[in-house]
C-alpha cells in the first residue's frame, strides 16, 4: 500500500448495507447501516437487547464518518512553531519508533506506557496488550475501564470468581418481580433498556431505584430511595440487617452454596435501619419496604452502576450488594441474580484480553506462572520475557513525566484530559512527557496535546467483535473502507512493531512464532483466531467462539471453550468458578467519603451523564443534533440552595473544590437533594467537571472517587 493512499470507499455498487451494532455504549444496540450515493443512513435492527430501539446517539452515529473535522492525515508537532502539522505516515511512524527507542534506551523499557480504552474491539484490546508486553516489553499498560468497571469487576472476582457484568441475559430484567437499580440511570445512559423496565412493571413487577437525584429512571420507579452520595454501603448493610431480622434470608442456599456468612452477619448486626437513615437520609420505612420486596419476590435482580461504584470504597459498596444478593439466594436462581451494568461499548471484552495492568488474555493474571506460560506459547516468546504487572490507570497517569515515571505514552481510545479525575493535574503530567502519541479519528483534547496524532478508522470501516453487557460476543461489521489517509489501529500497531524490531536488529519482535500472528497479519478475523487460542482455558474463554457461530446465533456468551459445545448465557446455576465452587461473602464496613464537607466546602458534588452526550464528548459534541439537545455543561442545584446563594436559573456559577473549579450555567431543579450539586462530565475547558473531582482511589480496584467530593458554589459576577 502506498503511503496513505486508499480509495475513499471500497469499489462496488451502492446501495450497500451492513448489519452491525452502535459504536457507543455497552448495550450494543443492533443497527443496519445503509449507504447510498455516499450517504450513510442508520436503520434500526431487531436484536435481542434493543428489540429495534435506538437512542439519539445511535441514530446519529454515522454523521461522524464524513465529518469535516475527521482526521485524515497524521499530524506531527513542529518543533519550531509548536503546532501540529500534516505529515506522511512514514514520517509519523518513524518519529514514534525513534521516540520509543530514545526513551527506552535512556530510561528502560517501562519508560514507555500504553493507555487503552473500553471502546476498542476485542481484537484491538488484545493486540494492544500484546504490543505492550511483546513489542515494547513494558509493564506500563492500563486503560480507561479502570475509571468505569473496575470496582464491580473486583467485587465480582472476589465473590464469584468471575467478572461478567450480567451473569444472565438482559431479557431476565423484563420478568423480575423485584428489580433494584443502585446508582444507575439507564433512562439516559441506555434508553432502549427502558423497554425491559416497562415490561417488568406491566407484568406487575416492582422497580426500586437508589439515586441522589430524581432521574428519568427514578421517575419510572415504584419506590425511589434518595440517599446522600457515598452512603450506599450503609443502605446495603441496613437492607441485609432487615432481611436477617425478618427471616427473609435463604439459609439453605447460604449453607450449600456460599462461605464466610458468619462474619457478614456480625458486621451487619450493627446496621439497624435507623442508623442507616441518619447517614443516608433514606427513611426506615423505605428501607424496610425495599428489603421486603427483595426478600419475598421469586425472581429478584439487583444491579449496580457507576453511582454506587465510582467511589474510593466502590469495591466494598458493590460487595455490600453482592452480600445482600447471596444472603437472599439470588445468584444462580432462575431469573434472579446480581449484576452490574457495564458502560462502554466493549467495556466487558475490553477488560478480558490484556489491556489491564495485571492481566493477560482470557482474564488471566499476569503474575500467574501457568498463565504466562500459556500466553507466551501463543505469542512465540519465552515466558520470562513477559513483563510483570503494571499500575492502575490513575497512578500511571499521575506518574507520567515524573522522575520515576514513564516519559512516553501511546493512547488508543481514551481522552483523559477531559475524563480523568483531577484533570488539570493529569493534563500537566501529559504535557511533561517527552513523547505523547494519540490514535484517534477526531482531534480530542488529549490528541491536541500530542506530539504525534495518528488518524484511525471508525467503527463502520472495520470488522471486529465486541462483548456486550451480557457477556455476549457480537460482530461489528464494516460497511466500507476507511477514507484515504486513514489506517486501522491494528495496522498501526503492526507497522510500529515491525519498525521497532528493525531498529533493534533482533528478531524478538515480531516474535518468531508470529509469522501468521496479529503483528504480521493485522486483519481482525486473524487476530480473533489468535485471541481464541490465547484465551483458551482462561476465565473468559473464547476458544469455542467463531465469527460464523456469532453470525448464526445473535452472538455467543463466554465462557465457550468448545466450538461444538454450548455457550453460557447464564452463570452459576450449579456452582461458582471458585476453587471450592462456593461464592464468598466478605464482611465490609461503611466508611465516609475520602473528602468530607467542611465550612469552606459545604456541599457534596457528584457527576454523571446526560442522554445526548457520550463520555468525554469528542464524538457527540461534534454531532449537530446532539449539540442542539445538550449544548453545554450545567450545574444542577436545588432551588432552595440557589435561593441561599442568590443564583437564578441559567446564570453562570462556579463550583470550587480543593483541586480546582468549573464554571457553567446553573440549572435549578427540585430533583436533587439540597445538600448536593451535580454536573455532567462531557465537556472540557472551563466547564470541565473533572477539574473539580477528587483523585482519591479505591485501594483494591484503583477506581477514582468521581461520584463525591466537597465543594462550594459561587455566583459568577457578570458585568
Ligand atoms: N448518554 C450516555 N450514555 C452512556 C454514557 C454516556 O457518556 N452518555 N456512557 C456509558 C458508560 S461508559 C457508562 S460507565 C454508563 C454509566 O451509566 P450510569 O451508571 O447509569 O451513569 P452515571 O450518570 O454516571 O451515574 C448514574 C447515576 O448515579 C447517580 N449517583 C451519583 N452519586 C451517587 C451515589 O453516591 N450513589 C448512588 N446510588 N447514585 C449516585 C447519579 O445521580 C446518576 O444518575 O453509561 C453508558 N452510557
Ligand atoms: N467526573 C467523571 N468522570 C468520569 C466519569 C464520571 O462518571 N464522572 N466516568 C468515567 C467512565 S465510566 C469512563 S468509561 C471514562 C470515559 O472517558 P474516556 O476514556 O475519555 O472515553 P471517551 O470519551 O469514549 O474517549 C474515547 C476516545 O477515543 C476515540 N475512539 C473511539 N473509538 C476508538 C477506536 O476504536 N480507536 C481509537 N484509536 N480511538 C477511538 C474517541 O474519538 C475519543 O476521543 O470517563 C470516566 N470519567
Ligand atoms: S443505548 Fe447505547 S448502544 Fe443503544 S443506541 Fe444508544 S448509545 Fe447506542
Ligand atoms: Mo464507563
Amino acid at each position: 500500500m502506498t503511503d496513505g493512499a486508499r480509495p475513499a470507499t471500497a469499489p462496488g455498487p451502492t446501495p450497500r448495507e451492513a448489519a452491525t451494532h452502535c459504536p457507543y455504549c455497552a448495550l450494543q444496540c443492533g443497527m443496519t447501516l445503509r449507504e447510498e450515493d455516499g450517504r450513510v443512513a442508520v436503520l434500526p435492527r431487531q436484536f435481542p437487547t434493543n428489540r429495534g430501539g435506538l437512542c439519539q446517539k445511535g441514530w446519529t452515529a454515522a454523521e461522524l464518518l464524513d465529518h469535516p473535522e475527521r482526521l485524515t492525515t497524521p499530524l506531527l508537532r513542529d518543533p519550531a512553531s509548536g503546532e501540529l502539522r500534516p505529515a506522511t505516515w512514514d514520517a509519523a511512524l518513524a518519529r514514534v519508533a525513534e521516540g520509543i527507542r530514545d526513551v527506552q534506551s535512556g530510561h528502560g523499557r517501562d519508560a514507555v506506557a500504553v493507555f487503552g480504552g473500553g471502546g476498542l474491539t476485542n481484537e484491538k484490546a488484545y493486540a494492544l496488550g500484546k504490543f505492550a508486553r511483546v513489542a515494547l516489553r513494558t509493564r506500563n499498560i492500563d486503560y480507561n475501564g479502570r475509571f468505569c468497571m473496575s470496582s464491580a469487576a473486583a467485587a465480582g472476582m472476589r465473590a464469584f470468581g468471575v467478572d461478567r457484568g450480567l451473569p444472565f441475559p438482559l431479557s431476565d430484567l423484563g420478568r423480575a418481580d423485584t428489580l433494584l437499580l443502585v446508582g444507575a440511570n439507564p433512562a439516559e445512559t441506555m434508553p432502549p433498556l427502558v423497554r425491559w423496565l416497562t415490561e417488568q412493571r406491566q407484568r406487575g413487577g416492582k422497580l426500586i431505584v437508589v439515586d441522589p437525584r430524581v432521574t428519568a429512571t427514578a421517575r419510572l420507579a415504584d419506590l425511589h430511595l434518595q440517599p446522600l452520595p457515598g452512603t450506599d454501603l450503609a443502605v446495603a448493610s441496613a437492607l441485609l440487617h432487615i432481611a436477617l431480622t425478618e427471616g427473609l434470608v435463604d439459609k439453605d442456599y447460604i449453607a450449600a452454596r456460599t462461605s464466610g456468612f458468619e462474619e457478614v452477619r456480625r458486621a451487619v448486626a450493627a446496621w439497624w435501619p435507623a442508623r442507616a437513615e441518619v447517614l443516608s437520609g433514606v427513611p426506615v420505612a423505605d428501607l424496610e419496604a425495599t428489603a421486603r420486596a427483595l426478600g419475598t419476590g421469586e425472581r429478584v435482580v439487583i444491579l449496580t452502576a457507576r453511582g454506587a461504584e465510582q467511589h474510593a470504597k466502590g469495591v466494598d459498596t458493590v460487595t455490600g450488594f453482592v452480600n445482600l444478593a447471596l444472603a437472599l439466594g439470588l445468584p444462580g436462581r432462575p431469573g434472579s441474580g446480581y449484576g452490574c451494568l457495564t458502560g462502554q461499548g466493549n467495556g466487558q471484552g475490553g477488560r478480558e484480553h490484556g489491556q489491564k495492568a495485571d492481566q493477560l488474555p482470557g482474564y488471566r493474571r499476569i503474575d500467574d506462572p501457568a498463565a504466562r506460560a500459556h500466553v507466551a506459547g501463543v505469542w512465540g516468546v519465552p515466558a520470562d520475557d513477559l513483563p510483570g504487572p503494571g499500575v492502575p490507570a490513575y497512578r500511571l497517569l499521575d506518574s507520567l513525566g515524573t522522575p520515576d515515571g514513564p516519559k512516553a505514552m501511546l493512547v488508543f481510545g481514551s481522552n483523559p484530559v477531559v475524563s480523568a479525575p483531577r484533570a488539570a493535574r493529569i493534563e500537566g503530567r501529559l504535557r511533561d512527557l517527552d513523547l505523547l502519541v494519540v490514535a484517534d479519528f477526531l482531534l480530542s483534547e488529549t490528541a491536541a496535546l500530542a506530539d504525534v496524532v495518528l488518524p484511525t478508522a471508525q467503527w463502520a470501516e472495520e470488522d471486529g467483535t465486541m462483548t456486550n453487557l451480557e457477556g455476549r460476543v457480537l460482530r461489528r461489521r464494516a460497511l466500507r473502507e476507511p477514507p484515504a489517509g486513514v489506517r486501522t489501529d491494528l495496522a498501526i500497531l503492526a507497522d510500529l512493531t515491525a519498525r521497532l524490531a528493525d531498529g533493534r536488529g533482533d528478531d524478538a519482535s515480531p516474535p518468531r512464532g508470529d509469522e501468521k500472528g496479529s503483528f504480521r497479519t493485522p486483519e481482525p478475523q486473524a487476530v480473533f483466531e489468535e485471541l481464541r487460542r490465547a484465551s483458551a482455558g482462561g476465565i473468559a474463554d473464547y476458544a469455542g467462539i467463531t465469527w460464523e457461530r456469532i453470525d448464526a446465533h445473535d452472538g455467543a456468551y463466554w465462557p465457550c471453550p468448545d466450538p461444538d459445545g454450548p455457550d453460557t448465557p447464564r452463570l452459576f446455576a450449579e456452582r461458582f468458578p471458585t476453587p471450592d465452587g462456593r461464592a464468598r461473602f466478605h464482611a465490609v464496613e461503611h466508611r465516609p467519603a475520602a473528602e468530607e464537607v467542611s465550612a469552606a466546602y459545604p456541599l457534596h458534588f457528584t457527576t454523571g451523564r446526560v442522554l445526548a452526550q457520550y463520555q468525554s464528548g469528542t464524538q457527540t459534541r461534534r454531532v449537530p443534533a446532539l449539540r442542539r439537545a445538550a449544548p453545554e455543561a450545567f450545574v444542577e442545584l436545588h432551588p432552595d440552595l440557589a435561593g441561599r446563594l442568590g443564583v437564578a436559573d441559567g446564570e453562570p456559577v462556579r463550583v470550587v473544590s480543593r483541586r480546582g473549579e468549573m464554571v457553567a450555567p446553573a440549572r435549578l431543579s427540585a430533583a436533587i437533594r439540597p445538600d448536593t450539586v451535580f454536573a455532567p462530565f462531557h465537556w472540557g475547558g472551563a466547564a470541565r467537571a473533572n477539574s473539580v473531582t477528587n483523585d482519591a482511589v479505591d485501594p483494591i480496584s484503583g477506581m477514582p472517587e468521581f461520584k463525591i467530593c466537597a465543594v462550594r458554589v459561587e455566583r459568577v459576577e457578570t458585568p
